[in-house]
């Protein structure tokens, strides 16, 4: 499915804090190693030498240093101080957007992400960014908490219904990177992610203002289907007795009681907003909820494209 395997010791990395947060890890890896290695070494030769009934000085009386009590204390604390400093800079840091930085809003929802750029263009699940210029992306959900997690530039931030929160990012590499949800939100938590595509300005331009927003509609609608629980009802499969939407679209559809209509884009909309009106598939019971009120209108605009350009390819005969 994605052009990198989804699971990766060390993550490539695309921004500068990235490899400074890795230097950072690493180092205090290191301080940690020096620091507890001796003293397992210590206790294992101690263990040793003063197992019982060896014949051993066991007379601590008067072996009292100040110096080594003070720098076994002192010396550690202002090492690890060091890492509190350089840490707290990286922190403080990611929690300031520079001015100049470009703002995506992104909203979580069981499951999926959707972000919108800055010129009114959005998308689903993946995300283009431009190169060399800070991003700033305001977070929020629409359900439950969600969170916002890029590998490759070492960040996540938690995505909290009612509440907005943020991060902010300078990518200095282009290419492909996993994003994903990191924060458990049920069933489908697992497929809640995408790919963080970083390019150039001018390929950034290009995306926006041609392929971007056509190429990724029949992915996105797909997206918003499978989001709205349409799939779980209506794709193969499903445990639930209802028609196959492949090919549907403007083909003559048989309503119970015989009377027959042509499933144009009137209809498609009519049926997801207000299914119970006398306009039942015939064959089929009345089990499809209604989506007025729960399906934005942009949503429902990009699911009836997708359903138009839903063909029968897969074999997937209208019964
Ligand atoms: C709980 C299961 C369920 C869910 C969820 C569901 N549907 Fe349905 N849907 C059905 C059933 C059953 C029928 C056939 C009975 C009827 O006509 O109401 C149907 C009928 C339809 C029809 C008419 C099909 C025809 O042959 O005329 C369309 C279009 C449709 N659904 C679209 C959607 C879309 C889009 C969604 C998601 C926003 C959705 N459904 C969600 C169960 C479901
Ligand atoms: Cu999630």
């Amino acid at each position: 499915m994605q052009e990198r395997s989804a699971l990766e010791l060390w993550p490539a990395s695309a921004s500068s804090v990235a490899v400074e947060a890795d230097y950072l890890i690493l180092a205090f890896t290191v301080l940690t190693l020096l620091l507890t290695v001796p003293v397992f070494l210590a206790i294992s030769y101690f263990a040793v030498r003063y197992r019982e009934g060896v014949d051993a000085d066991r007379d601590t009386s008067n072996q009292r240093s100040f110096l080594i009590e003070i720098s076994w204390m002192l010396i550690p604390f202002l090492l690890t101080l060091i890492f509190f400093v350089w840490g707290a800079r990286i922190f403080v840091e990611s929690k300031n957007p520079p001015p100049d930085a470009m703002t995506v809003e992104a909203i979580g929802r069981q499951w999926m992400w959707k972000y919108q750029h800055p010129t009114g263009q959005s998308e689903i699940n993946d995300l283009h960014v431009p190169i060399d210029q800070p991003i700033h992306i305001r977070l929020t959900s629409q359900d439950v908490i969600h969170a916002f997690y890029l590998p490759a530039l070492r960040i996540q931030m938690g995505v909290v219904p009612g509440r907005t929160t943020d991060l902010w990012f300078k990518a200095n590499r282009t290419g492909t990177y996993r994003l994903y949800c990191s924060e458990y939100c049920g069933t489908d938590h697992s497929l809640m992610g995408g790919n963080l595509t970083i390019m150039t300005q001018g390929e950034y331009q290009e995306w926006l203002t041609h392929s971007g927003a056509q190429q990724s509609a029949p992915a996105a609608g797909r997206a918003l289907y499978e989001s709205y629980g349409c799939a779980s009802c209506h794709d193969p499969g499903a445990t639930v007795k209802a028609p196959r939407l492949a090919g549907l679209y403007g083909s003559q559809v048989e309503l119970e009681g015989g009377r027959k209509i042509v499933a144009d884009e009137e209809y498609l909309r009519a049926r997801i907003l207000n299914p119970n009106e006398n306009r039942l598939a015939a064959g089929y019971k009345q089990i499809m909820p209604s989506f007025a009120g729960v399906i934005p209108a942009d949503d429902l605009a990009r699911i009836v494209d997708y359903l138009k350009a839903y063909h029968s390819t897969e074999g997937e005969a209208r019964p």
